[in-house]
């Protein structure tokens, strides 16, 4: 694998920008993966109760904190060791979860996109395609990560 270091510093300045908003991005996160794949509504325990993506529900901003946090992660790991470990058992624990939830592997490209239009939203003019090229290496790793323990499941 060729992650660079200019790859893995970009990712984390611009995580570092990102950070202190997520809260508030989080619901664009989530409402975007909905406008792609309206589908996915019925997964979501959010949605539950009510059609409206909530602005103060924690779980929903813990998760997309994470997941752009792993994101992170994973490009840092990459360009140390040249693969993705996360922390191993947390890799095994999601791989057990989203099969439970039901989530396929083409749904993985859906958040990825989600995840790239969010950043690209919020950036705005420091948005730039090798920042884009980073952060989709970087969640492409993990994702496959995710997916070949979602296999080990099923
Ligand atoms: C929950 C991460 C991809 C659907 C979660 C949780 C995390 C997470 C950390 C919380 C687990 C817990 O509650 O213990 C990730 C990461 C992904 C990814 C890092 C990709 C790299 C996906 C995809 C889908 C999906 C592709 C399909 C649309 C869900 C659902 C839940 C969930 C339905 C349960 C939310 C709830 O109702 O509480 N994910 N996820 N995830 N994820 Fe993902
Ligand atoms: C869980 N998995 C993937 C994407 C998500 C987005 C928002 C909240 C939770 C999520």
């Amino acid at each position: 694998v060729t992650f660079t270091e200019k790859q893995e510093a970009l990712v984390k300045e611009s995580w570092e920008l990102m950070k202190p908003k997520i809260p508030e991005l989080s619901v664009l996160f989530f409402t975007t993966i909905l406008e792609i794949a309206p589908q996915a509504k019925l997964m979501f325990s959010f949605l539950k109760d009510t059609d409206e993506v909530p602005h103060n529900n924690p779980q929903l901003k813990v998760h997309a904190m994470k997941i752009f946090k792993m994101t992170c992660e994973s490009a840092v790991q990459l360009r140390e060791k040249g693969e993705v470990v996360v922390a191993g058992s947390t890799l095994s624990y999601l791989g057990a979860f989203h099969v439970k939830k039901g989530v396929i592997d083409p749904q993985f490209e859906v958040v990825k996109e989600a995840l790239l239009r969010t950043l690209e939203t919020e950036l705005g003019d420091k948005w730039n395609e090798e920042m884009k090229c980073a952060w989709s290496e970087a969640y492409d790793h993990l994702a496959t990560a995710i997916k070949a323990e979602m296999k080990e499941v099923r």
